[in-house]
């Protein structure tokens, strides 16, 4: 089997990924409502499952991925304790980072998931710098770095872009265009509807795909990957996806019209996969329900565990947050 072919067994693990990602938001979503449950901003990535199943699925254990506020499905797809996130999430001491990262800056090292910058295009720049590591150390690895449409137009993505194509690094920018920066629709913020083509200005290939279709995701993954890979430099994808939900949990979307998020509703990229395995018979319908039973189970016992954690202690406030922690 090539690495591009995707088997039975790879079917099933990306839709199991995309269920554990969307019961675990959707437990966020819930816990959100209850006060004092979820501390912070939650922003969920509903509707975008396939984009981090597909191209996190693509990756090896070497390559090396930064994320974005939008992370938690990044996070999940790459292997990342569901406990210990959920346990950060809420701020606990038994959190991947301590419990004083929170949703937002969430690092699983780990995992190889160095780190998330909730500032906006500012991942791009730091994830040429690890690319450009790999390259000195010729390390086989590749880089990731997921970011939005609205961080397209940060200068910073440009220069990140420019500076890969100098060097050739081996660095795969992964555009999640969901249509919306905050309430900005992408037209507002965005002057061209593909982003890809800005590719082509860094002479770098870059192509767009059906964020909506995992196995698409996947198999342009798997081809820019290799691009990356084999020395010839950086890569672009463009995953034409949506965001279901506002932009975090505060927000009601009162600014989005309720037929275009119907249409994209329709087009919900765990609705279409179970259908598709439906239909090619690689699932049946007592196996979905097992699988989605399994997920929901793991993310009540990540909350159970989180509950049943301590915030952390004072005295841990300047440990890990200074290279050469002050004297107290
Ligand atoms: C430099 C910077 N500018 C503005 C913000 C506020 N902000 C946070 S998320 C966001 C929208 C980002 O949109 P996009 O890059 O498309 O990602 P999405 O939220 O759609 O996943 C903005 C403007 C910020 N965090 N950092
Ligand atoms: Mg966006």
């Amino acid at each position: 089997m090539t690495e591009d072919q995707i088997s039975p067994e790879l079917q099933t693990h990306l839709y199991i990924r995309m269920v554990r990602i969307r019961k675990f938001e959707e437990k966020i979503a819930e816990l959100c409502q209850e006060s004092d449950r979820m501390p912070g901003m939650q922003i969920l990535a509903n509707g975008q499952e396939a984009v981090a199943a597909g191209v996190v699925s693509a990756l090896k254990p070497e390559d090396v991925i930064v994320s974005n506020h939008r992370s938690h499905g990044h996070l999940l797809a790459r292997g990342a304790d569901t406990n210990a996130l959920m346990a950060e999430i809420m701020a606990r001491a038994t959190g991947v980072n301590g419990g004083k990262a929170g949703t937002l800056h969430l690092s699983v090292p780990e995992v190889n998931a160095l780190m998330t910058s909730t500032v906006v295009g500012a991942g791009s720049p730091i994830a040429a710098g690890v690319a450009f590591a790999q390259q000195y150390r010729r390390d086989s690895g590749v880089t990731v770095v997921m970011f939005g449409d609205g961080a397209a137009a940060e200068g910073s993505v440009h220069e990140a872009m420019n500076l890969a194509g100098v060097w050739k690094l081996p660095l795969l920018f992964v555009c999640e265009n969901n249509c919306w920066a905050g309430a900005q629709r992408h037209e507002a913020h965005c002057a061209t509807r593909h982003i890809f083509k800005r590719a082509g200005g860094y002479d770098m290939p870059g192509q767009s795909v059906d964020g909506n279709d995992v196995e698409a995701v996947y198999r342009l993954t798997v081809e820019l990957l290799a691009h990356c890979r084999s020395g010839k430099g950086p890569a672009f994808m463009e995953a034409e996806t949506y965001r279901m939900r506002g932009h975090g949990e505060h927000d009601r979307q009162h600014y989005v019209d309720p037929a275009e998020l119907a249409m994209w509703a329709a087009k919900c990229p765990l609705c279409r996969y179970r259908q598709r395995l439906l239909d090619e018979g690689i699932l049946d319908e007592a196996r979905i329900l097992a699988i989605e039973r399994n997920a929901g189970q793991q993310v009540a016992a990540a909350v159970a565990f989180a509950d049943a954690s301590p915030y952390p202690g004072a005295e841990t406030f300047l440990t890990d947050v200074f290279v050469n922690p002050p004297a107290v």
